[in-house]
């Protein structure tokens, strides 16, 4: 006290240090501002309220904690590892004190993809090498990759030794649930160059490439621009199956056509892709090479028969293919019916 005069005082004691926190010392690994009060006895009484009065100095002492914590997220992960939209998904936040000193509540925040109001949770105190696992569970109903973000002592509660660490990301992908998908593989038709009156095979593949069973459907095979094309039923598909169905046609106009199969036309199965079940196939009908014979105007007479007997019968024999008949004769068969 280099103010006073020599000899005064003559003795200071130094009644106490308390700190300005009521809680234990261990338990705050902060820096704290302490005040110390000293007491002593002016023994020439020059202090205001006389001799042998007491007087009290507040002392401003800041100490640092020598073992600060350090808080991290030591893991932050999602289960199921690969989500799709319909999955509850449990992601989980440890929050690990990895410093040797104890570090106090604190509160983590846990950001699911890009959302602005993070999830927060209460962090208890944590010893040394103490953890606490948080748990949150969402559902992701848009199928993109997300990354979420956890983050120690978000509000910065806890002085660190290292404050840079506590922020752990996790990136993952939401799918679609896996779903079959139905397809016409392949839509042909036999012989490769048909011809006006020849009949004709059509044969449609249908098959499943979806990764999960396909249920029971109806493909639709439509010739040309038929008003109601036929249907098949086909049954229920293991992904990589596929069910086969033909149909037989004779088309007498020599023109060119388009065919159309249409997987599921009825949309009983949900397929993870709904788009790619038409197959069309175009083909050319030729004009028949075939000489193409018929009968017409057959009369007999007279025209009531009796007893199996008539005198005369006619008729036109026609040839309506593009090529000549090669043949010199031709055998034509009639009979009476016995129709009344
Ligand atoms: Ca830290
Ligand atoms: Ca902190
Ligand atoms: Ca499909
Ligand atoms: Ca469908």
């Amino acid at each position: 006290y280099t103010n006073w005069a020599s000899g005064e005082p003559s003795t200071s004691s130094y009644d106490g240090v308390y700190m300005a926190s009521d809680g234990l010392w261990y338990d705050y690994h902060k820096t704290w501002t302490l005040y110390g009060v000293a007491e002593w006895t002016d023994p020439l009484g020059r202090s205001a309220a006389g001799p042998g009065s007491r007087a009290q100095y507040l002392l401003d002492v800041t100490i640092t904690d020598p073992i600060p914590p350090d808080l991290v997220v030591e893991s932050l992960t999602h289960s199921p590892l690969n989500p799709t939209v319909e999955d509850a998904i449990t992601f989980t936040a440890v929050v690990r004190n990895i410093g040797p000193g104890k570090a106090g509540a604190s509160v983590l925040s846990l950001q699911v993809g890009a959302e602005s109001t993070p999830a927060t949770f209460s962090i208890p105190a944590l010893s040394p090498g103490a953890s606490e696992t948080v748990t949150r569970t969402e559902t992701l109903v848009v199928p993109i990759t997300y990354q979420n973000t956890a983050t120690a002592d978000v509000y910065n509660d806890v002085s660190e030794s290292n404050e840079s660490n506590n922020v752990t990301t996790d990136t993952y992908t939401v799918v679609p649930p896996p779903r079959p998908d139905l397809v016409v593989e392949s839509l042909t038709h036999s012989p490769l160059n048909p011809t006006a009156g020849e009949e004709i095979t059509f044969t449609a593949v249908v098959m499943n490439i979806g990764p999960v069973t396909a249920g029971e459907s109806v493909l639709s095979l439509q010739v040309g621009a038929e008003a109601t094309p036929a249907t098949f039923s086909i049954p229920a598909l293991a992904p990589g199956a596929s069910e086969t169905v033909t149909r037989t046609e004779t088309l007498p106009i020599a023109m060119s056509y388009a065919n159309t199969a249409t997987a599921d036309v009825n949309d009983e199965v949900i397929e993870s892709n709904e788009s790619n079940n038409v197959t069309t196939g175009t083909y050319q009908v030729a004009p028949s090479t075939n000489a193409d014979l018929s009968l017409t105007n057959l009369m007999v007479s007279p025209s009531t028969v009796t007893d199996q007997q008539f005198d005369s019968a006619s008729f036109i024999l026609n040839n309506n293919g593009p090529v000549a008949l090669s043949y010199e004769w031709v055998m034509v068969d009639y009979y009476l019916s016995d129709d009344t």
